[in-house]
């Protein structure tokens, strides 16, 4: 017979099923809590914060959290109790364990500003794409010294920098590559700053590898220079060509040629199993005669120079600092029109004696002596005066532009040197020309991505360094509002033109599309209060909603 539940029996049962249930909702809210409290603790932890994660691990012992069911057996008030505790130690252990993180980032931002202090300190002087430079950079790669390499204005310009007499005092000849350490310790002479820069590995221990890596890098300088020099410079338009000299230079080069691929016919280096300093002097040698005159049909003959060659540039220190080597396709031949165009001006103040020294072999000299009795502009260059020349010659991308009223220099020397509110802004407004000049409203698209406010800035910065050649023509305010992990970086622009000048030139364009640009009508109260507040890094900046963290000028 089926037992009729009683009414008693039937409450009971309610009341255990209530129960059950809020025990399992207990239970859900424990291990909820308990999970949170071990995501903290790895926060702790992870952040190295040993204090806390032993305050933490004392606490969930004393309250046996870790104990599965003890705690179930505890009255609700009990546990609520608990929780409420808990609560509180997780907002302490936030804010210690924020604070721990503020520290930790200070130590970063020290850290960081060191490295930079460091990297600032070890100098390379030189002129861009340097092939004399690439050894003592592919050095570095090796040995891991951090370069700051100065070949662009206003760090160093070579032609200017290298003849004043504070370069001079420290680098007597006043050539380039040159080297100062973060200790003062200077350096000219290409192979003897690669050679610094290596590490063991590269110059190698025992007496002779070491003499042989020297070896190579002396057969460099004496073997394959001066006749490379003598073939590849008058394609590149920078020395008048001379047939003579350069079936000459050819013959050389095989000469070369021969003793590296039979050097190489059992080797993969040059020295040792491994790349060193004497695979980076002679590569960085050939890279000219690779690029521009080794024709298939002229390497062929010396396939183990070229399967070297190829693995030298393909490693990744050499790749970092040459990018992608393209081998010759087709010999250069004579560039006359680069050549006479590429002519010192009559008023390029006189170099000084030096030129071509590399090059002259006793053959060669006597042709230039030949050369002589014709009149200009048969003066010879080098690659260094191809620089020197080429530099002003650069397409100008506003020479399109007829002469503004407004004089960039002029205002950028107020704002620099007087008042911004007072003196440099009325000066801008009154010499602003509308047609001339354009102004802009540029907003960083990516502000979730922008954590230490020192990353930001070295952001800012590092796109100013890339815009370097752009300065004569703009002029930028750019701000960092907030603060750590909540932060926007906007500016004002003043561009010469009417466009976005970073459209003129392929350079100019890495930094610009990570930034929202608004052109703005200079005629407005909206323009107005921007560059004034931009100008002057005060005012409200009620588009931002940030407070003003710092800012940075491009002049
Ligand atoms: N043997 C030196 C040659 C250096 C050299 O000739 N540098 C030239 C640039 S290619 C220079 O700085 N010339 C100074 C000038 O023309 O003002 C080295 O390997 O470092």
């Amino acid at each position: 017979m089926i037992q009729k539940e009683t009414q008693e029996e039937k409450k009971e049962h309610e009341k255990q099923g209530q129960k059950y249930e809020e025990k399992t909702r207990l239970t859900q809210e424990r291990e909820e809590l308990e999970e949170q409290l071990a995501q903290k603790t790895a926060d702790i932890i992870y952040h190295q914060c040993p204090v806390l994660q032993q305050t933490i691990l004392e606490l969930m012992t004393k309250w046996e959290l870790t104990e599965e069911n003890k705690n179930l057996r505890k009255p609700a008030e009990e546990h609520n109790q608990c929780s409420s505790k808990i609560e509180v130690m997780f907002h302490q252990s936030n804010e210690l364990a924020e604070a721990k993180v503020g520290q930790l980032e200070e130590k970063e931002l020290e850290i960081e500003q060191t490295l930079q202090q460091k990297e600032a300190l070890l100098t390379l002087y030189t002129y861009p794409e340097n092939w004399r430079t690439f050894k003592a950079q592919i050095a570095a790669q090796y040995s891991g010294a951090h370069l700051k390499v100065a070949s662009t204005s206003p760090a160093f310009t070579f032609g200017q920098t290298n003849r004043t007499p504070a370069f001079l005092n420290k680098f007597p000849l006043g050539e380039v590559p040159a080297y100062q350490g973060d200790d003062g310790f200077c350096l000219f002479e290409s192979n003897a700053i690669a050679h610094y820069l290596s590490n063991d590995a590269l110059r190698f221990a025992t007496p002779q590898a070491a003499a042989q890596v020297l070896q190579w890098v002396n057969f460099a300088d004496s073997e394959i220079i001066p006749p490379t020099s003598v073939w590849v410079f008058p394609t590149l338009g920078i020395m008048q060509f001379n047939k003579q000299a350069t079936e000459q230079a050819k013959e050389d080069v095989k000469r070369a040629l021969t003793v590296l691929n039979q050097h190489l016919n059992t080797r993969t280096f040059l020295v040792g199993e491994r790349v060193s300093l004497a695979d980076i002097s002679v590569a960085c040698s050939m890279l000219w005669l690779y690029k521009q005159v080794l024709e298939p049909a002229f390497r062929q003959p010396y396939p183990n120079v070229t399967r070297w060659f190829v693995t030298c540039v393909n490693q990744p220190e050499f790749k970092a600092v040459l990018g992608e080597v393209k081998l010759c396709e087709k010999m250069a031949q004579f560039d006359a029109k680069k050549f006479f165009e590429m002519q010192p001006k009559k008023d390029t103040p006189p170099k000084k004696e030096k030129a071509g020294k590399e090059a002259a072999k006793p053959q060669e000299k006597k042709e230039k002596k030949k050369e002589e009795k014709k009149p200009a502009p048969e003066e010879e260059m080098d690659d260094c005066d191809a620089v020197l020349a080429a530099e002003p010659k650069t397409k100008d991308p506003f020479a399109h532009l007829s002469k503004s009223t407004f004089v960039m220099d002029e205002f950028k020397r107020k704002y620099s040197n007087e008042d911004t509110l007072t003196v440099a802004l009325p000066h801008f407004w009154e010499h602003f020309d509308r047609e001339g000049y354009s102004i802009w409203y540029s907003q960083y698209k990516y502000p979730e991505e922008l954590t230490l406010t020192f990353k930001s800035c070295n952001l800012i910065t590092g796109m100013f360094q890339r815009l370097d050649k752009l300065r004569k023509n703009a002029f930028a305010s750019v701000i960092l509002f907030g603060t750590n992990n909540d932060s926007s970086i906007s500016g004002i622009w003043i561009f010469r033109g009417q466009e976005l000048a970073f459209t003129l030139s392929e350079d100019w364009q890495i930094d610009y599309e990570s930034y929202d640009w608004r052109k703005l009508d200079s005629d407005s109260e909206e323009c107005k209060t921007m560059v004034k507040e931009y100008f002057a890094w005060e005012g409200d900046f009620k588009h931002v909603g940030k407070a003003f963290n710092q800012g940075k000028v491009f002049k």
